[in-house]
């Protein structure tokens, strides 16, 4: 017996020798304030689902935006109730220039009961007892009427229950545009999220009628309850992430066509002035989440924006010749106006100051264009035109370049890349030391996307059978963790990093995987999003230099200091399921006896779905720790120690 428990000493001291890592007490640099963030375009699937949930609206093709008229299609999401005649026509009074289109409802001679219609929300309606739920919209008779009567507006289930209503007389069955708008206040809550936005009419008064409507709107309470504001919980998961940059409005979401490329003023001011655009996925944007939008967000969570104008080059393959580009430069120049200009001097600064902010809004970089590796041809001359006219007339501005760093040669010298990667979770172990071999002069580097998103390099954009992953797992967010962990090391050359996409609306996913998933009533943070919190709420501002990990190993670490605090905090990344023992080598006068750990741990495999949301969450423990301590970090995990040493 002796002989064997010796023996087993053995083999597991032989398999299991416990890494050194001391950690130096001088900080080899700075670490930026603006380090973690967010990067968001869309929704990486619809954007406007975003309407119904982070933002805007809970309604789907709430204005007919973008549609063609007299199309089934058209009538997307709506639906009769009863037997009332719905098209959507192109109305010869539009309620706004920018909204050409009206939802036409005819109540058939001889109706009975209430006829009307509904919308079914984006894959759903969230109703919750308690809750004050805002609705508004417009309404025209196409002709002048004696009518009188009066709209009952509902939320109803599926079944056509009704969970909630009120009415509003109709004040003038006249030509002109009239807005209602009520408050509904349910107090039940739906049984799920099968419900309807319902407006109706009593069918007999109203027999043979026909009214136009438009610009629906309908609202839940809002994140600190903004106008047009974010859907509570998707907000709040993404505020406790404490991003401290929020990149905008994308990405590829700058345009597919150049004439659909995103415009800023189409996005701004009363929604009724917003026409909406076919985004780059193919579905409409409806834009009520505009500029303003997005830097209110920036100002709520106290983020700097890291914005995108768009650089004369559409993702479909066109590039502005550059004897055609000055519009564009102007119009890019209006656009970073509305954020930073002086209102006395600029109109787009002075749209900003009557929306409500004559401040000037924080901004630091700008980014000049998305994946222009696209076009690096063209990308010599609209670089150099564009960064050349905006630096005179924004000096303080830092421009980011979106090409590969020596395809092609750029002048002037960018002194920002934004760089990109999509790979598998063995990858990201393998180039945890990607920046240490960088030169260090004043370039610096912007991970603006990555993410890994597949088991198979040979088919890393391949379908999911090859591979590729719905959810993010534990394998994959490791293997992100340990690239943070070299971010972190060369935080002197990065200086900023975002996961992406940021959110996927679960019923309509084209793009896999995601950091937050959600749908019409929950949110469901996956095993990245929980890395990313971990590194971006256990930040240092000084990087204290360590015994370097196995560039080619499994387990990867990082060393912080927040020094007002005194904290050191060590981030551990574990890329395979064997536990790995380290001992810390700590240079300080006193280390505090405990300290806490905070761990992410869970299968390979493991993810959080629908079905297993919390399956894999942080959980935090005392740990002894020491001038010299031991941890052991388990099978594929992400810790984060944290102690305070003088
Ligand atoms: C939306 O997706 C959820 C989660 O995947 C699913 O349970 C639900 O049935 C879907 N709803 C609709 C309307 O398709
Ligand atoms: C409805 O609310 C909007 C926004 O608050 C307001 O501008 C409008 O005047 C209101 N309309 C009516 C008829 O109360
Ligand atoms: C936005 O501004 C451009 C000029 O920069 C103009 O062509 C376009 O019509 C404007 N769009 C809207 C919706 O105001
Ligand atoms: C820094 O070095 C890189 C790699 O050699 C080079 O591409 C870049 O132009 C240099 N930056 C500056 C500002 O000289
Ligand atoms: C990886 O993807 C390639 C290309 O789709 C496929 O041929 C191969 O079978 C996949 N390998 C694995 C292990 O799934
Ligand atoms: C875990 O510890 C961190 C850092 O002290 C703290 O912010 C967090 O709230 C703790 N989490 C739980 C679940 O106690
Ligand atoms: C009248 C109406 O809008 N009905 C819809 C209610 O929502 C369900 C989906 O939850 C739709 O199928 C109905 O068409």
């Amino acid at each position: 017996m002796l002989f064997l428990a010796l023996l087993t000493l053995v083999s597991l001291a032989a398999a299991v020798r416990a890494v050194t890592v001391s950690v130096s007490a001088t900080a080899s640099h700075a670490i930026p304030t603006t380090l973690w963030g967010q990067m968001f375009e869309d929704i990486s699937n619809v954007r406007d689902s975003l309407a119904p949930t982070c933002p805007l609206i809970v309604l789907q093709n709430r204005a007919f935006q973008q549609v063609a008229p007299n199309t089934a299609g058209a009538l997307n999401a709506w639906q009769s109730i009863n037997g009332a005649a719905l098209n959507v026509v192109a109305d010869p009074i539009p309620v706004s220039s920018a909204l050409p289109n009206s939802l036409q409802v005819t109540i058939p001679a001889g109706s009975t009961g209430s006829v009307g219609f509904g919308n079914e929300g984006y894959w759903g309606i969230k109703v919750t007892a308690g809750s004050t739920y805002t609705a508004s919209f417009h309404y025209r008779f196409p002709t002048v009427s004696a009518f009188k009567g009066s709209f009952k507006i509902s939320l109803q289930t599926s079944t056509g229950q009704s969970l909630v209503s009120t009415s509003v007389p109709i004040s003038a069955a006249s030509t002109a545009w009239a807005q209602v708008n009520v408050t509904l206040r349910p107090t039940v809550s739906a049984p799920s999220t099968a419900n309807n936005f319902t407006v109706t009419l009593d069918g007999a008064t109203a027999s043979g009628q026909t009214v136009n409507f438009a610009l629906f709107s309908l609202f839940p309470p809002t994140f600190k309850n903004r106008p047009n504001g974010m859907r509570v919980d998707i907000a709040t998961t993404l505020a406790e992430m404490g991003p401290s940059f929020f990149r905008l409005p994308g990405g590829n979401n700058l345009g597919q066509i150049v004439s659909q490329r995103w415009q800023w003023n189409a996005t701004v001011g009363p929604l009724l002035d917003r026409p909406g655009r076919v985004g780059d996925w193919g579905y409409i944007n409806t834009d009520g989440l505009g500029l303003m939008e997005y830097l209110n967000w920036c100002e709520d969570l106290e983020m700097q924006a890291i914005m995108a104008i768009w650089s004369g080059f559409s993702l479909g393959g066109t590039s502005v010749a550059e004897a055609d580009l000055e519009p564009y430069i102007q119009q890019s120049m209006d656009q970073i106006n509305f954020v930073v200009g002086d209102p006395t001097k600029s109109a787009p600064a002075a749209l900003r100051a009557s929306l409500g902010h004559p401040e000037p809004f924080p901004l630091k970089y700008v980014e000049v264009g998305n994946e222009d590796f696209f076009a690096p041809s063209t990308y010599t001359y609209r670089w150099h035109d564009f960064v050349v006219t905006l630096q005179a007339e924004f000096p303080d501005l830092h421009f980011i370049a979106t090409t590969d760093t020596f395809n092609p040669i750029l002048s002037p010298n960018p002194l920002q890349y934004d760089i990109h990667v999509y790979q598998t979770p063995t990858w990201f172990t393998q180039n945890s030391f990607f920046y240490d071999g960088f030169e260090r002069n004043a370039t610096t580097y912007f991970e603006g996307e990555y993410a890994a998103i597949s088991t198979n390099a040979s088919d890393i954009f391949g379908t999911p059978e090859d591979g590729r992953l719905i959810f993010p797992t534990m394998q994959s967010s490791t293997g992100e963790a340990a690239f943070m962990t070299g971010l972190e090391r060369n935080a002197d050359i990065v200086f900023s990093a975002s996961y992406a996409p940021l959110l996927n609306h679960l019923n309509q996913t084209d793009w896999t995987p995601n950091l937050v998933s959600f749908d019409a009533g929950n949110v469901y943070p996956s095993t990245s999003y929980y890395v990313q919190k971990l590194f971006s709420l256990n930040r240092g501002d000084e990087y204290l230099p360590s015994t370097l990990p196995d560039p080619t190993g499994t387990l990867f670490w990082s060393v912080v200091r927040k020094t007002s605090t005194r904290e050191i905090i060590i981030k551990i990344s574990n890329t395979v399921g064997t536990a790995a023992p380290l001992t810390f080598d700590l240079p300080f006068g006193t280390v505090a006896r405990t300290g806490t750990a905070q761990i992410l741990t869970g299968a390979a495999t493991a993810s959080n779905t629908p079905t297993t949301p919390n399956l894999v969450i942080p959980k935090n423990s005392t740990i002894a720790t020491g001038k010299t301590f031991s941890y052991t970090a388990p099978g594929f995990s992400v810790s984060v120690l944290t102690l305070v040493a003088h």
